[in-house]
């Protein structure tokens, strides 16, 4: 190969691996939506505290400002694992696939979260599979927590703004059964 071609072949794989980006968070599915962004507690402007049931959140819906960042404060009181996640109805739904992922490698067992997978790169978990978008078993995005009974955590999320933004659990079967509440900006 030429230099001139291989510069060529070279620019279009990193045309292409920016095309693969720009879609990836709205599931290549029409325009992407901006959910916003991990924040500073210092920048918050109020707590909302949410609460995790089997399989159910309270409050059911959160309204915001645009631009508004917000310290979330999640609770699970429910017997099972939940999610609370930010994102698109299409963010939710590829993230489905992967929780289910989850479930099926023994990371998620009903109750408990097997944290030592967890840790785990999943490429040493022999998993032939592609997590798709740098997610893994580690289940570390910032717009995410996956926790266990009794356990809570806190998300500081500056929203961008209006969008059709949900927060939703993706552990399999818990969006179906309703496990999702409309973030709405006023
Ligand atoms: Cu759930």
């Amino acid at each position: 190969m030429s230099l001139s071609r291989f510069a060529v072949a070279a620019m279009a794989m990193s045309v292409s691996v920016l095309a693969l980006g720009a879609g990836a968070h709205d599931g290549g599915h029409g325009k992407a939506v901006n959910i916003g962004e991990a924040a500073n507690a210092s920048d918050a402007s109020r707590t909302i505290n949410v609460v995790m049931h089997d399989n159910y959140y309270e409050p059911e819906a959160i309204d915001v400002k645009p631009g508004e960042t917000v310290r979330f404060v999640i609770e699970n009181k429910g017997s099972l694992v939940h999610e609370f996640n930010i994102g698109t109805a299409s963010m939710h739904e590829a993230h489905q696939a992967e929780m289910m992922m989850m479930v099926e490698h023994g990371v998620i067992q009903g109750g408990k979260l097997n944290k030592e997978m967890m840790g785990m790169d999943h490429s040493m978990m022999g998993m032939d599979m592609d997590m798709g978008k740098g997610h893994s078993m580690k289940h570390d995005d910032p717009n995410s927590v996956l926790l266990e009974p009794g356990e809570n955590k806190e998300i500081i999320w500056k929203f961008a703004e209006k969008g059709a933004i949900e927060f939703a659990c993706n552990v399999p079967g818990h969006y179906q059964a309703g496990m999702y509440g409309d973030v709405n900006f006023n």
